[in-house]
């Protein structure tokens, strides 16, 4: 069984990082090992979080990990509070990267235009750092403004989001992917820049007009369950726009919908599916 270490904070109540990594990478039948950076009593987009930063037990983890001899065919990163859970990060790719491994990082910091509440404004500078370690980055449009110093506008032309790409692609990684964008013919997904190839991709799916949190956790970890699976870097992609979809039209039908998290659950079938059928 192929196996993923997914490195970010459990938020207790929120259906956010780990716990929505969890339940979607081991629904794809890849053991999901953890390395929890902060223990969060919700996601920070309610207020008195009450917040236990766990950056000093990353390494013994990893250490523990290491001497038992543990490989890993993945390694992905999330949401991240502060530069030493960054040099941890880069620490466990430096111990853990093999030539089979691949490394995935989800700037998760910002969204709708702005970082999320108690993220410094200098982070995105540690994250360039930690990009230039990643084989695949998957920022959403905020992130990618931030991670290229370019003002954050809500509707942004197809060539400016490939110029984000191209910024991005510096810092090294294979494949830059920037999700939540609205493509030329309306529809909603994510464009892409492959630097090898020297080729752009995009896909789209039907835009649900509902803003709801926590999807582009949703959308990376069926990436990687998919990725995981063997499917290409294309297909698994589109394979998590599809779920992430239909995730997120779930939660709009959903007459009882919670509006801090985004119905992933119901959709597991779904992601299955989508697994088995391509
Ligand atoms: O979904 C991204 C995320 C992850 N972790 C925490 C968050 C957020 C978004 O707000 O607050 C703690």
């Amino acid at each position: 069984m192929k196996r993923v270490m997914s490195i970010q904070d459990l938020s207790c109540l929120g259906k956010c990082s780990l716990s929505v990594a969890l339940p979607i990478i081991s629904s794809a039948g890849i053991e999901t090992c953890v390395i929890p950076t902060a223990i969060l009593s919700t996601h920070t987009r309610f207020d008195n979080v009450h917040f236990k930063d766990l950056s000093y037990e990353m390494l013994p983890i990893g250490s523990h990990w290491e001497k038992e001899g543990f490989e890993f065919d993945c390694i992905s990163s999330g949401y991240l509070g502060n530069k030493k859970q960054v040099d941890n990060v880069i620490k466990l790719i430096g111990t853990f990267k093999k030539e089979k491994t691949i490394v995935i990082v989800d700037p998760a910091m910002a969204d709708n235009g702005k970082l999320y509440s108690g993220i410094d404004k200098d982070f995105p500078l540690e994250i360039k750092r930690l990009c230039t370690k990643a084989d695949i980055i998957l920022p959403n449009k905020t992130e990618g403004c931030l991670l290229t110093d370019t003002p954050y506008k809500e509707d942004m032309s197809v060539e400016k989001i490939q110029d984000i790409l191209i910024k991005l692609s510096a810092y090294g990684p294979k494949y830059a992917v920037i999700t939540g964008v609205e493509l030329s013919d309306k529809s909603y997904g994510f464009m892409g820049y492959d630097s090898l190839n020297k080729e752009f991709f995009s896909y789209g799916t039907k835009k649900i007009n509902y803003k709801t949190s926590g999807t582009g956790d949703i959308f990376t970890s069926a990436f990687i369950g998919a990725y995981m699976n063997e499917y290409s870097v294309y297909e698994s992609l589109r394979i998590a726009a599809d779920y992430t979809s239909a995730c997120i039209e779930n939660t709009f039908n959903d007459p009882d919908r919670i509006d801090y998290g985004t119905n992933f659950e119901k959709e597991i079938p779904y992601y299955i599916e989508l697994l088995n059928k391509h």
